[in-house]
């Protein structure tokens, strides 16, 4: 059984990362012969520096795109268009290929009714399914593999990030260059507890220097403190691969993370997270976060419940709310214990759900 995944790769990493994981996982545990052709192999080199050692073939898309013949199920992602000489390919083989757009992730309700609807193609005798990753039953789940991070290398991540600083509470940093960092650092700095945030290269770092100004030396290799008694650190670190990152959003106290695939991964950490949707145009990203908001903090007992909707509301600008950010810290701290009570329960909900690899399996499964 082969499996083509089409992924064009525009800005940032998730798309890759996504498709990646989902590649991966499909080869692995599976046994599916995969390729995956990406446009812009370069976050992959990030993402996952060992590629070439996995059975999983990435493949160049050009233009004319050079392919022996078509898989038998073909998954275009995130809603990249195929190639017309592979389409025309496609219409040419008998039987017709299992045709899927995996869609982004939502936790809208309109979700559940559109999982799964086809789309018949306008010129060509192919249908297309629209395959969406979801929070229920029935959406198509969350990407999972099924090893997530082990305790024994999660522990020894964390000693490793803590080096130096054991007491203090270990935050990693991963959002867009809007966050409103200058506000957090702002209550970090007054409260006395020490604190330790690993800051990754591109957004996240633009922000964070931003944020500090002139006021603090950018050349320290160390990174920079801030506080009366120098008690907060903020550390930039290199990007990691995939694997690596995982590790470290279990290891961390709390973690920051933005779009997509880190989103996910910090509900599998199941550590205590402040989530950044990817900004969209009408305040989109503030729907996707209200309809997150309201499954995942459903169960979450008062006054966590409140401090939680009120920080990430106040992360994400939602309602002038980013201006109140640095006055929501202590209460949003205060909640920390809780919050990482209620995402372990969180995340045995979701253990409980077919992984998105296998719901694709099982769907192609009757169509191949
Ligand atoms: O990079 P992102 O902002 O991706 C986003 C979203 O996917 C969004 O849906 C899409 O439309 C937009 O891009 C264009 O954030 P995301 O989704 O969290 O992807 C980041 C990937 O990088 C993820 O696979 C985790 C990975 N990662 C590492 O492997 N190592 C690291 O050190 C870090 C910080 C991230």
């Amino acid at each position: 059984m082969r499996w083509d995944i089409f992924c064009r790769v525009i800005d940032n990493f998730g798309d890759a990362g996504v498709c990646w994981r989902l590649a991966r996982q499909l080869a692995a545990e599976h046994a599916i012969d995969v390729r995956l052709w990406l446009e812009d192999p370069a976050p992959l080199l990030q993402l996952a520096p060992d590629f070439a050692a996995s059975p999983v073939q990435v493949r160049p898309w050009r233009s004319p795109l050079r392919f022996d013949a078509v898989a038998d199920v073909v998954i275009e992602a995130f809603g990249c268009e195929l190639p017309e000489e592979y389409l025309r390919a496609m219409a040419r083989r008998a039987p017709s290929p299992c045709w899927l757009n995996l869609e982004y992730l939502s936790a809208e309700d309109w979700v559940e009714g559109c999982h799964g609807l086809a789309s018949p193609h306008p010129r060509l005798p192919l249908v297309k399914h629209f395959f969406f990753p979801g929070f229920t039953k029935r959406t198509g789940g969350l990407l999972r593999e099924s090893h997530l991070p082990t305790r024994p290398a999660v522990r020894r991540r964390r000693d490793a990030l803590l080096a130096g600083n054991p007491d203090s509470l270990l935050v990693s940093l991963f959002c867009y260059e809007t966050a409103p960092l200058a506000a957090l650092f702002a209550a970090w700095e007054d409260a006395a507890e020490p604190l330790a945030c690993l800051i990754f290269p591109g957004q996240p770092l633009a922000a964070a220097r931003a944020a500090l100004g002139a006021t603090q030396n950018m050349q320290d290799p160390d990174g920079w403190r801030l506080g009366a008694a120098g008690q907060v650190r903020l550390i930039p670190v290199p990007f990691v691969a995939q694997d690596a990152y995982d590790e470290l959003l279990a290891a961390c106290d709390l973690n920051f993370v933005r779009g997509e695939d880190s989103f996910v991964r910090a509900q599998w950490a199941a550590q205590p997270f402040v989530w950044q949707p990817y900004p969209q145009e009408d305040d989109a990203h503030l729907h996707k976060l209200d309809a997150f908001l309201r499954r995942y903090a459903a169960d979450l007992p008062e006054p966590a419940q409140t401090a939680l909707a009120a920080f990430w509301r106040g992360w994400n600008g939602a309602h002038g709310a980013m201006e109140a950010l640095a006055g929501l810290w202590p209460e949003f701290r205060r909640q920390i214990k809780p919050l990482a009570r209620h995402g372990r329960s969180w995340r045995a909900g979701l253990l409980a759900q077919d992984d998105l690899a296998s719901a694709l399996v099982k769907f192609c499964a009757t169509r191949v």
